[in-house]
This record gives C-alpha cells, structure tokens and sequence, in this order.
C-alpha cells in the first residue's frame, strides 16, 4: 500500500489520482491536514505529518510500504514565517525517513526543488553538481533534506528518491504559497477574461513544467531498477523555461485581448535567486528521463482542460 501526504496539494491530487491508476483505489491512502474540498474515491485519512504517532499508526493500519511524502510549506508561505515552515518541512521529512527506517519500508518520495539553488550558483543550464547557497527557508529546508534522505540511505539503506522540480504548471488544482504560481494563475485570468497583476518582472526566467510531464518523471523514477539511482540526494528534473512576458504572448495567441499588469513584489527577490533552467543529463542518462511539452504544446491544452473544468460548473 502506498501512502501520499499533501493529497489535497497542487502536486499530491494528481499524483494521487496517478497512482491509484496504476495501483488500485484501495491500494493510495491519500492523507492531508485537511479534508479534501471534493470527496474522491478510496481511503482519506486526517493527517499533520508533525505528528509521528498518528503517522505511525497509520502506517500500521494500512500496512503501507512505500510513501509519497508531499505536505510542504511552499516558497513565499515559507518566508512568511520561516521557522515554522522549518519545523513543518524537517520534521515531516524526519518523520518520514525514521518510519521507513523502523518498519523497512520498500520505497519513500520526496519532492525537492530548484529551490535548493540560490544567487551564487551559475544561473543557466545550472548543473546537477554546483554552488549551493539558497537563501529562502524553504530552499534551505530542501537542500537539508536532501542531504538528509542520503544519510538515511547510506547509514540505513533507505531506498528513497527524489526530483527537484520546476515550477508545475496544472490546470486540477491550484499551488499555494509558491513564486512560480503567477504561471498557472495566468490561464485562469485568461480564460476568465480578466487582467493578471503579475507578481513577477516581465523578463524573469525560471525553469518549469507541465504537471503531466512531472507526474511521469515521478512514476518513471520510482518505477527505475534500484541499481540505476546514482543520485541519492535529488536528481535535476529540466523541461522548458520562459519568462512572464513569454507565456503572456503565448496565451495572446488564444486570446488576443488578454492583457498583464508588472507589479513585482517580495517574489522577485526570491526568483532572482532561482536558476534560468537546468541541467538534467544525469536524470536522462540514470532512467531515461525525457520532457513531452514545450510552452506551445502546454498552453493549448491547459487551456483546453480548464475551459472544459469552467464549462461544467457553471
Ligand atoms: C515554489 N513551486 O514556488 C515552488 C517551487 C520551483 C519552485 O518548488 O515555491
């Protein structure tokens, strides 16, 4: 049995669902700190992941052998109230990597990020390898937690894997608390007819993805023979890079009156950080690792799903 923390999340939704597709309803307990705002088939449980005992038992409960560790504070929300956002990200990690270490899970993911980069580390084509200095709480928590999942490997041969994302781009469910969310919000204004106050600069570049590609590379590495994991801390995970004015002119193509407003705030401080795009040679050549869709490709079909999601509820 697998189980998922952050079900409810941008990510944790479809990778749910994904799961359940290739496993069985009965075989994903999906968990959040929340209840879920549309009830789904198969297992929901109430979960903080801070709390270890509950966690614990559930495990027990659903005699689960791999996790989706997924519950996080995102970038912005992190810097909000950063020791919070530590205390959620660490200890919901450590809760994690000491259960599989207990109760000898076979398998254990967790997201990092290109979040793990900061201001000197080379910007373009940034390598798995480099400089890395992150100076939000969140990129600070993701590259502990990296070095943490390998500890945890090499001291107790916990099998755990990890990706660090791009921005996700989904039309299912909305990010929270991240810099990279102006790039999903942009469809919905579009579609809606209304202007987007973008809260990035129109030449900000950052590395993203469309959330088919991601859950892929998810599936794709967990799915991987053990012996093709090289890297224990995160692999690079690359797929296409634009700016705000890029993916704007790109929607224009779909709706030409459709119209963005600059009004950067604390977020471009923290994308400034952030790499231009990444080096992911080491994911392509581990477990063959390769990204479908480019911004063309992407916008037309987001804005495909999401006419058809705002059709039905009306
Ligand atoms: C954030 N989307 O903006 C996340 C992230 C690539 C960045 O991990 O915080």
């Amino acid at each position: 049995t697998i189980l998922v923390t952050g079900a409810n999340g941008q990510l944790g939704s479809e990778l749910t669902t994904a799961l359940k597709d290739l496993f069985g309803e009965e075989q994903v307990i999906a968990t959040d700190i929340v209840q879920p705002q549309e009830a789904s088939e198969g297992p929901f449980e109430l979960l903080d992941i801070q709390d270890a005992e509950r966690f614990s038992a559930l495990v027990d409960k659903y005699q689960v052998t791999q996790i989706y560790h997924l519950a996080a504070i995102l970038s912005a929300r992190g810097e909000q109230n950063p020791v919070q956002a530590w205390d959620i990200n660490m200890n919901g990690l450590l809760n994690v990597l000491n259960l599989a270490k207990e109760k000898s899970l076979k398998k254990i993911y967790w997201p990092s990020s290109i979040a793990v980069f900061g201001p000197t580390t080379p910007c373009d084509n940034t390598p798995q390898k480099t400089v890395m200095e992150p100076n939000t709480v969140y990129g600070i928590s993701k590259l502990s937690g990296e070095l943490w999942c390998q500890y945890y490997f090499e001291k107790f041969g916990v099998d755990v894997r990890s990706l660090r994302y791009p921005g996700l781009i989904g039309y299912k469910a909305l990010p929270g608390g991240g810099t990279t969310d102006y790039a999903v919000d942009i469809y919905h204004k579009a579609i809606e007819g209304k202007e987007l106050e973008c809260f990035l600069s129109e030449d900000s570049y950052l590395p993203m993805m469309y959330m088919p590609d991601a859950v892929r590379a998810t599936l794709e590495l967990m799915e991987a023979e053990a012996d093709k994991i090289s890297v224990h801390t995160s692999y690079n995970l690359g797929a296409l890079s634009f700016s705000p004015k890029e993916i704007y002119e790109e929607i224009k193509k779909h709706y030409p009156d459709f119209s963005i407003r600059y009004q950067p705030d604390f977020r471009q401080a923290i994308a400034d950080t952030w790499p231009n795009s990444v080096d992911d040679q080491q994911a392509r050549d581990d477990w063959d690792w390769k990204p479908e869709y480019d911004l063309a490709a992407m916008t037309q079909d987001m804005l495909d799903n999401l006419k058809k999601l705002k059709t039905v509820s009306v």
